[in-house]
């Protein structure tokens, strides 16, 4: 407990992003229950949340651990104060305007300085700012922001609304979530704890600024023969009408273009608008596509005579800059013969989208580094991924994501924030929701991987289906139109190069035909949700998948953070705390019975879980990709987790990666071999698709060989695969191959050779838990950062593992007398030393005691 309030001198910096001077409010403050008398206040960090300052103060136990969640829901039914004291000097507080900035308050907030409200929040989605001049002293100032309990507020809208309006529910969560403006999956999800915490979650500053300050940049671009004009529209607040300069640059491009324009401008808002010509800047790409050049835009407005004063030091403090790239993208959507074409150009190639969707990467704001942006994003390039879906039931992610996007050729497919719900659509709400959509219109237009604006996740979905039965669904698709519409409007205003697509999934505005597989995109869990067998993907032929998922659970490593030892097993009730679809553990455990000899031991389980999702996945995208150009893109459900537990993820909570995520680096390879079995069972058609700009031509290696190294049959044909072509090259057909081949002993590999751009994949004549295995015999060397392994037998998803260790190859199989190297890094690499010390890492001398190895014989070779 601390007596008097932390007393900190704020830094005053020049920041590029923002004009004049600029005092961060960030770091330390206080908080305390809303009501308290007694002077209990606590420590707190900016920016945060309140779970994490709770927990940071022993006043709550981890809510992650266990089922402790269940103790802290209080913490979201109560009303909370956070204030801190801040000097500033005088010169500070005679800037003509002295902005109070608070970049995201969660959620329903007061603002006050010494005592006056000066801003109100309703939404964690938006700025709120308002010149403070008059509230703000030379000296010591106190700020204080008041969180009324999210759950409170939006039960209290909720009852007052006219009519019910519906919104999913989740075995643990708060009621109410579509009546307020914070992120849906904060109030429970299935795949995620109830933590619906208040708190500053992005940053708080005072911004002080006596001539024209750049609120915002949107660029638009036109593209010819390779030269790029930017036309540039700055949002300008000026605190004193008169004569300025507005200059856009790209100083970084051939010939540092520039263009200056003078406007004589009134105290208010202003829109400037200029355009800048770039000779042929070198274009940005998606991963796989090409490289990510990008340039700084920098947008600044100075006094148009210069020895006239209007401010100190205008030049440069009054800018903004953008780090750009140039690039054009499309949403392709026009009919052919079989509907419309649901596909994205970049700089007009097709860019076939593979990628995953996003979940926000912890349940509290407290717990977000950057450091974690930058490990998912990197695993998800890594596994040859070109488009992340930001899902409409988090929140917009802070600007390091982006950035990280922009840097790796991550197109983001950008999910306006409303989810698996329907949404009231009286004015104050819709009014909340254009000013949220115009900040964040302005505030990522600029990023060159943002690729489209999207309405919502399945709300669609939710008219047209799961509550179509309301006496008055009229009234709630009229509000849905509504809302739609207002988003739609504000992109085409704020952002209108970009797509907007009214919802995920959606055959188009109006339609409400979301499983439409003719059009639009569509999202496919049938073989989830309904227990389909995974051929169930083979007959779905849709333009585009944004969702599709098949659940496993993470390490016992990492479930061994939450869960205690004892309890670790799949329908411990510790463990289903942990496992938030209500029948998650029964649809894996019935589908393992079908596929795989069932385990026993729970590191087994754990690993045939993490291996029957990777199939699952590995399915639908292999036959998805092979229906190019027809359909153009596969984003499953879900990149990444935000605790320990079981779930879509492919890369766990820590970020440690599944089974999916490095299968997913070998199906989603820019050019993929994979094998069909035809319908007849008789045969087995190999296909090559090929995402490359530029015709392939190889060797196609097809090799049957029985599990102890025997060649059955061999062909190489030599094929030719067009850009963006697939097609079916070779048929393998049952006869011919020798009579006394056994099918539980023997598999098939093919191989595309001449092209660093593909891997090797398997197929088999029998379901797993029918193939005969030998014991392989695995002989293990560890050198050099590499772990080398050797088979005297066929072994199936061999799968290293060692705690603090990422493989960058894993779950291979190996034949008879194959041996595979696997390098290997620290899990989370500390950007001061990208290599890692990968040599401390694993015993060199004994690899076994470091190292353990399995594969799928030794998930039941003890029963
Ligand atoms: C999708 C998503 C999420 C959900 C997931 C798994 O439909 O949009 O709402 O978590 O399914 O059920």
């Amino acid at each position: 407990m601390t007596d008097a309030s932390p007393v900190e001198r704020v830094s005053t910096s020049r920041s590029g992003d923002v004009a004049g001077d600029v005092k961060s409010l960030n770091g330390r403050w206080e908080f305390r229950q809303a009501g308290s008398t007694d002077d209990s206040w606590l420590p707190a960090t900016v920016p945060g949340d309140v779970y994490t300052d709770l927990e940071d103060n022993d006043v709550i136990p981890d809510p992650t651990v266990a089922d402790n969640e269940l103790d802290v829901q209080w913490v979201a039914k109560t009303d909370w104060v956070y204030r801190r004291t801040f000097e500033v000097d005088e010169p500070f507080v005679h800037h003509d305007v002295l902005e109070l900035e608070c970049l995201g308050l969660d959620t329903v907030a007061e603002v006050s300085i010494n005592g006056t409200t000066v801003v109100e929040s309703e939404t964690m989605y938006r700025k709120h700012a308002a010149d403070v001049g008059a509230h703000v002293r030379a000296g010591e100032n106190m700020i204080t922001i008041k969180f009324r309990s999210p759950v409170d507020y939006a039960t209290e809208r909720r009852d007052a609304h006219a009519y019910e309006v519906p919104a999913l529910r989740y075995p643990v969560d708060q009621p109410a979530r579509n009546f307020i403006r914070k992120a849906q999956c904060h109030f429970g999800w299935d795949w995620g704890p109830c933590l619906p915490g208040v708190g500053i979650w992005r940053d708080v500053r005072l911004v002080g600024y006596t001539a024209p300050r750049v609120e915002s940049v949107t660029v638009e671009q036109t593209h010819a023969a390779g030269d790029v004009t930017l036309h540039v529209r700055a949002a300008l607040t000026v605190p004193n009408g008169g004569s300025y300069a507005v200059r856009a640059a790209v100083p970084e491009a051939a010939g540092a273009p520039e263009t200056v324009r003078t406007v004589d401008l009134r105290p208010g808002e202003a829109t400037v608008r200029l355009d800048v010509d770039v000779e042929d800047p070198d274009q940005w790409w998606p991963n796989g596509y090409g490289d990510q050049p990008l340039y700084d835009l920098r947008v600044s407005a100075f006094d148009a005579e210069r020895d006239r004063p209007a401010g100190p030091d205008l030049d440069g403090r009054t800018g903004l800059t953008r780090r750009i790239g140039f690039r054009k993208i499309d949403l392709v959507r026009e009919a052919d013969g079989n509907g419309e074409t649901f596909r994205f150009e970049v700089n007009g190639e097709p860019i076939f989208a593979k990628g995953a969707n996003w979940i926000p990467a912890e349940p509290t704001r407290g717990r977000l580094e950057t450091s974690t942006y930058d490990d998912l994003l990197t695993s998800a390039a890594a596994a040859n991924m070109n488009m992340i879906r930001v899902w409409g039931g988090g929140y917009y992610e802070l600007d390091a994501f982006y950035e990280r996007c922009d840097e790796l050729g991550l197109l983001v497919w950008q999910d306006f924030m409303f989810s698996c719900a329907l949404y009231p659509a009286d004015d104050a709400f819709v009014d909340r929701v254009e000013r949220e959509a115009r900040y964040q219109t302005r505030r990522l237009s600029t990023h060159p991987s943002l690729a489209v604006w999207c309405g919502n996740n399945e709300n669609e979905m939710s008219i047209e289906s799961w509550f179509d039965d309301e006496a008055h669904i009229d009234q709630l698709r009229a509000d849905y139109e509504q809302l739609v519409d207002s988003l739609g409007d504000v992109v085409a205003q704020e952002d209108p190069e970009r797509s907007f697509w009214p919802g995920s999934p959606s055959s188009g505005a109006g339609e409400y035909a979301p499983d439409d597989e003719t059009r639009g995109d569509i999202h496919f869990w049938d073989v989830w949700h309904d227990g389909a067998s995974f051929d169930r993907y083979l007959e779905v032929e849709p333009r585009f998948v944004s969702e599709f998922g098949y659940q496993s659970f993470a390490s016992n490593e990492t479930l061994a953070q939450v869960v205690p030892e004892g309890h670790r097993n799949p329908t411990a009730p510790l463990m289903e705390h942990h496992q938030r679809h209500p029948n998650g553990n029964a649809h894996q455990l019935e589908q393992m019975a079908d596929t795989f000899r069932v385990p026993f031991g729970f590191e087994d389980f754990v690993y045939l879980s993490q291996v029957q999702q990777g199939l699952a996945m590995k399915t639908a995208i292999e036959h998805w990709r092979r229906l190019q150009p027809y359909c153009m893109g596969t984003l499953y459900w879900q990149l990444n987790d935000l605790w320990p537990c079981a779930s879509w993820s492919s890369i766990e909570y820590g970020g440690d990666w599944k089974a999916l995520h490095h299968l997913a680096r070998r199906f989603y390879a820019p050019v993929l071999v994979s094998v069909a079995p035809a319908e007849d069972g008789d045969t087995f058609d190999v296909w090559v698709t090929n995402d490359r700009p530029t015709a392939r031509t190889g060797r196609l290696s097809i090799t049957v060989r029985t599990f102890d190294g025997k060649t059955l049959f061999e062909a190489s044909p030599e094929v030719r695969i067009e850009a963006g072509g697939s097609r079916s090259v070779y048929s393998l057909e049952i006869d011919d191959l020798p009579r006394d081949v056994d099918p539980t002993r023997s598999m098939i590999r093919v191989d595309f050779d001449g092209d660093d751009d593909t891997y090797a994949n398997h197929a088999f004549f029998e379901p797993y838990k029918r193939l005969d295995l030998p014991d392989p015999d695995l002989d293990v060397t560890v050198a050099d950062g590499t772990v080398t392994v050797e088979a005297s037998g066929a072994a199936l998803f061999v799968a290293l593992s060692a705690p603090g260790v990422r493989f960058t190859d894993n779950y291979v199989h190996l034949e008879a007398g194959e041996r595979a190297s696997f390098e290997y890094k620290p899990v989370r690499i500390d950007p001061a030393d990208a290599a890692g010390d990968a040599d401390s890492l694993l015993d060199t001398e004994s690899p076994r005691e470091t190292l353990s190895i399995t594969h799928l014989r030794e998930t039941y070779a003890d029963q």
